[in-house]
């Protein structure tokens, strides 16, 4: 880091992208028992052009907490694999149903459906090989291990998804399960008499499941590599929260105001399916605002870090900046 100015984002690209992207590169380099067609759709996915949010959040997270980005370049790897799998099954025609991702046809588009399943079930078990082999000590590996497998498992990430694809955002669809486990930011309970409370909790939720939480396990991982306390820890799952869901309604807006060529995948398309989106429920100028705000209690919440937390500050600037 620049000892004269606080990094921009950009600057946070120049610096770890090209470290990111070189480790992601070597270690899918694949042995001999991996087709070459199945080596070949799951680096054309990995290695496009993405953003590598995750990746620098759990490189960024180990800075804050005084530990060093190389010892944290296999979780930022794992992470990334887990989101790249995750996206490739989300395009497919079963889910999402999309043809263009990172400015380039999807993987199912390029290389079949078939290959695009085993493609992303590759990266998923490749994210945990990198854990468990090249993360230490040990301990460490398996509580990496641990949290990745929750973040991305059925209680978050897939179950989010499973909610957005069955339309649970729909009041008539939701149920007593659904409503049980929907908590606001705060983690309060909130089974609300008020139609718009019940769906801004549940979008919250289900945003909080399918998004946010690989988000905030990138940065907990980031965490255990760099052995931080509970309390480092609990700073960081404060701002990863934040985070994440301030991504998330940037996201929403960006389908709303952004343009394919810039965003590098398709737009519109929540509001020709009818979804619930912040958008749709706040309006633009109030989501915006939402933003504004979690953003703002993101940075305080690892204000405790000091300069070391530069870097997290300066990637949730980027998040309310970003155009794709
Ligand atoms: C298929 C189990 C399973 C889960 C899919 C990631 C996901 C869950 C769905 C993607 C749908 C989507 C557009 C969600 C909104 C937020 C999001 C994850 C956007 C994509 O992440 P970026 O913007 O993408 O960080 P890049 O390409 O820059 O890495």
């Amino acid at each position: 880091m620049e000892a004269t100015r606080s990094p921009s984002f950009s600057d946070l690209v120049t610096m770890l992208g090209p470290r990111i992207d070189a480790a992601l590169d070597a270690r899918t380099a694949l042995g001999d028992g991996c087709p070459a067609r199945l080596r070949e759709a799951l680096r054309y996915s990995l290695l496009a052009p993405g953003k590598r949010l995750r990746p620098m959040l759990a490189l960024l997270a180990a800075e804050a907490c005084g530990g060093k980005t190389d010892a944290a370049m296999p979780a930022a790897c794992a992470v990334e694999m887990v989101h790249a799998y995750s996206l490739i099954h989300d395009d497919l025609p079963a889910m999402d149903d999309d043809d263009l991702r990172r400015g380039r046809p999807t993987c199912h588009k390029a290389f079949g459906e078939a290959v695009a399943i085993l493609a992303g079930d590759a990266l998923l078990t490749l994210a945990f090989e990198v854990l468990a082999n090249e993360i230490q000590p040990p301990s460490v590996a398996a509580a990496c291990c641990a949290a990745l497998a929750e973040g991305a498992g059925a209680c978050n990430m897939v179950g989010g998804q499973a909610d957005d694809v069955a339309g649970n955002y729909e009041c008539g669809m939701m149920n007593d399960e659904c409503l049980s486990r929907t908590t606001s930011v705060e983690g309060e309970p909130s089974i609300h008499h008020s139609s718009f409370i019940i769906h801004h909790s549940l979008l919250e939720s289900i945003h909080h499941r399918k998004t946010g939480a690989m988000i905030q396990v990138s940065l907990r991982l980031g965490g255990l590599v760099a052995e931080a306390d509970s309390e480092q820890l609990a700073a960081l799952d404060a701002y990863g929260r934040r985070l994440g869901l301030a991504f998330q309604i940037t996201d929403d807006l960006l389908d709303v105001q952004s343009t394919e060529a810039d965003a590098g995948k398709r737009v519109g398309k929540d509001a020709q399916r009818g979804k619930l989106t912040f958008p749709s429920l706040l309006g633009l100028d109030q989501s915006t605002q939402y933003a504004e705000q979690l953003i703002a209690e993101a940075c305080q919440a690892v204000g405790s870090f000091g300069s070391s937390a530069e870097g997290l500050r300066a990637l949730a600037g980027y998040v309310l900046e970003r155009n794709r």
